[in-house]
């Protein structure tokens, strides 16, 4: 079987630690768990700010701070959160570009998140496509629905592929308003995917391990991270991202996938450091 790199989410906009008192908020809390997840096998790092309430920001201090955290203490693929959070402006969304990490997230379209909306019409989801090709940024395409993919082609169709010559996309499932995660809802995602393209998936929540074992059977890499689950199981909290990146790891042996280290990572996505 093809090898499986595995992408660690430490945190995302919108959990606390009164969800969880394990999730990393501050950027010393990040890096740490970032560490401890390379260590377990994870190989990029997708990265979400916050301040010191612990609420989701895009900051430009914060997120250097963290990005040079990672980079001074892991070999992890940075890749920063164009997404943000549903309240974050388009503007201040824009600017993460700017901060040239390797790699930004690039969500495909909009989406109701739960009770919000999580906004990314097409003229937006353009300008920060041109903006991750002028900066060498290598987009990882977010899709929480199969619209999105429709949306990725749109774009690849009008610019072509990034600079890296690699499109590689995220199949975000399980988000309540986005495609479920379910088995049957990722191989028609996948079915429709771009030609070549190298794709990961992540389930939300419970969806968590259905879409992790489909993933593996199907040659996908992994995401997994407290970013998208909070419990390990039923009665159980998450301990910390390792946890959650050790039980991928052990999945993907279990499934005969190797685990690709940062070097190989940024060899498959046509990334150098
Ligand atoms: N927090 C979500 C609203 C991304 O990182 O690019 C958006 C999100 C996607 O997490
Ligand atoms: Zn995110």
């Amino acid at each position: 079987m093809s090898e499986v790199f595995i992408t660690v989410a430490p945190t995302g906009a919108e959990s606390g630690y009164d969800d969880n008192p394990g999730i990393p908020l501050q950027p010393d809390e990040i890096v740490a768990q970032a560490v401890a997840s390379e260590r377990a096998g994870a190989s990029l790092v997708h990265i979400h700010g916050r301040d010191r309430s612990g609420a989701s920001s895009l900051d430009r201090g914060i997120l250097t701070e963290i990005m040079h955290g990672v980079r001074e203490h892991t070999d992890l693929v940075v890749q920063l959160s164009t997404g943000g959070g549903v309240r974050d402006s388009f503007e201040d969304r824009m600017a993460v570009v700017g901060l040239q990490p390797e790699s930004c997230s690039l969500t495909c379209g909009s989406v109701n998140f739960g009770d919000e909306i999580f906004r990314n019409p097409y003229p937006f989801v353009e300008r920060l496509y041109l903006a991750m090709l002028e900066n060498d940024v290598l987009p990882e395409f977010e899709c929480f629905d199969l619209g999105h993919v429709a949306t990725l082609h749109r774009l690849l169709d009008r610019h072509g592929p990034p600079r890296q010559g690699v499109v590689h996309c995220n199949l975000v499932m399980g988000v309540p308003g986005g495609m479920p995660g379910t088995p049957e809802a990722l191989l028609a995602a996948r079915a429709q995917l771009p030609a070549g393209a190298s794709w990961s998936a992540t389930g939300i929540g419970r969806s968590t391990l259905p879409v992790m074992l489909t993933t593996l059977a199907l040659g996908g890499h992994l995401r997994v991270g407290m970013e998208d689950v909070l419990r390990f199981s039923r009665d159980e909290p998450v301990r910390d991202n390792a946890q959650l990146v050790d039980r991928a790891v052990a999945l993907a042996r279990i499934a005969q996938r190797p685990v690709l280290d940062s070097t190989a990572t940024r060899a498959l996505l046509g990334l150098s450091r």
